[in-house]
C-alpha cells in the first residue's frame, strides 16, 4: 500500500514535469540582425530565426544571413522579461556550417544592459543547445558573432518557465 502511493505520487510529479516544460518564448517575436546580406531581394532576415521552420538550408527559405563582417549580431525581443533556461541554436547545414563560431549569448533586460551568459569558440555542429544558470532573466536574447565571415542560423529557440 505505501509502494502504492510512493508510485503514484512519482508518477503524478512526471506528468506535472511534462505539463510545465518549458515554451519556446522566441517564436515569432520580432528579430533584428545587424547586417543582411545584400542578395537581391534580401533584406533585414532575423525574422526567419524565430519563424518555426527548422529547416537548415538556405533554400527552405527558413535561416537568416548577415554580410561577410568582422562582427555580426542577431537578437530577439522577448516583449517581456522571462526566466530563461535554454538557448538552442540551429545551424545552417547545406554549407558553411563551421561559420557558426566565436559566439557569445547575450541576455538583458535592455539592449544597452546586456551580459554575457556563455559562449562557444568553437562551430555549433548542426544543433547545439545553452543551458542557462538557474534565475538567468532578460527581455532580450542577442548573439555576437566575431568570427570575421558571414553569420547564418536557421532557428533560435528561447526556451524559459
Ligand atoms: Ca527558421
Amino acid at each position: 500500500m505505501v509502494v502504492s502511493a510512493v508510485l503514484s505520487i512519482i508518477i503524478i510529479a512526471g506528468v506535472a514535469t511534462v505539463v510545465t516544460a518549458d515554451t519556446n518564448v522566441a517564436l515569432g517575436k520580432p528579430a533584428k540582425l545587424y547586417y543582411a546580406c545584400p542578395h537581391p531581394n534580401m533584406t533585414d532576415t532575423g525574422y526567419k530565426a524565430v519563424d518555426g521552420n527548422t529547416n537548415q538550408t538556405m533554400m527552405g527559405n527558413s535561416c537568416f544571413e548577415t554580410g561577410p563582417n568582422l562582427s555580426n549580431w542577431w537578437y530577439v525581443n522577448l516583449g517581456k522579461i522571462y526566466e530563461i533556461t535554454e538557448v538552442k541554436l540551429y545551424n545552417r547545414i547545406d554549407c558553411c556550417s563551421e561559420r557558426a563560431k566565436n559566439i557569445f549569448i547575450m541576455i538583458g533586460n535592455s539592449l544597452e544592459e546586456l551580459k554575457p551568459v556563455d559562449y562557444s569558440p568553437d562551430p555549433i555542429g548542426a544543433i547545439k543547445s545553452f543551458f542557462m544558470f538557474p534565475n538567468t532573466k532578460g527581455k532580450y536574447v542577442k548573439l555576437q558573432h566575431e568570427a570575421n565571415t558571414v553569420f547564418h542560423l536557421c532557428e533560435v529557440k528561447v526556451f524559459a518557465k
